[in-house]
């Protein structure tokens, strides 16, 4: 069993109903056991596009799986949501990345582990250290010092989401 750490990401249609679906569909991926998933945040959108504001979250998974018969699991849900690929890094109704895989290190065409952005992005690295404050990445780096030097600005919300 490996530990996968799963960004989610909407800002299209009820982003946090998109979510939510989203959540109960890990919960439904075969040899593979949901753990928990982080509060929801309100978070300004990155990439340079005008769009609305996002909600994120980072969930845990326990899996059997490789990680691209994950990611296939993970695009089938993106699909069943009705995710349309148009704008790069535009709005989008539901975006599921996998941030960590043990402490696999992965570079092909379909995947990158650890996630490239990881490391910068807030609307991450918050939702990621609720959910696992003593996370230490494949490279010895403590997540709790990543924080350090990433800008504050989003918000948590009460909702719940499972
Ligand atoms: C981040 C692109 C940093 C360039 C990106 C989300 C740079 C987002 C999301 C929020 C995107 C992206 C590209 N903004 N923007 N949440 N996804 N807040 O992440 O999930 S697309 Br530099
Ligand atoms: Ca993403
Ligand atoms: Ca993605």
């Amino acid at each position: 069993m490996t530990h996968a750490y799963i960004g989610i990401g909407s800002n299209q249609d009820n982003p946090a109903l998109q979510i939510k679906k989203a959540v109960n569909a890990l919960k439904a991926i075969p040899n593979t056991q949901y753990m928990i998933c982080s509060s929801l945040y309100r978070t300004p959108p990155y990439g340079g596009v005008e769009q609305d504001d996002f909600i994120n979250a980072v969930a845990l998974l326990s899996t059997e799986l490789k990680p691209l018969a994950l990611l296939d699991e993970l695009q089938g849900i993106e699909q069943q949501q009705g995710r349309q690929r148009t704008v790069r890094w535009g709005p989008r109704r539901i975006d599921l990345d996998i941030l960590l895989f043990g402490e696999h290190y992965i570079n092909n065409e379909r995947l990158t582990i650890p996630h490239p952005g990881l490391t910068q992005r807030s609307f991450v690295l918050f939702p990621l250290v609720e959910i696992a404050p003593s996370l230490v990445l494949p490279n010895g780096e403590l997540l709790t010092s990543l924080l350090t030097t990433c800008e504050n600005n989003l918000t948590r919300l009460p909702t719940t989401v499972a």
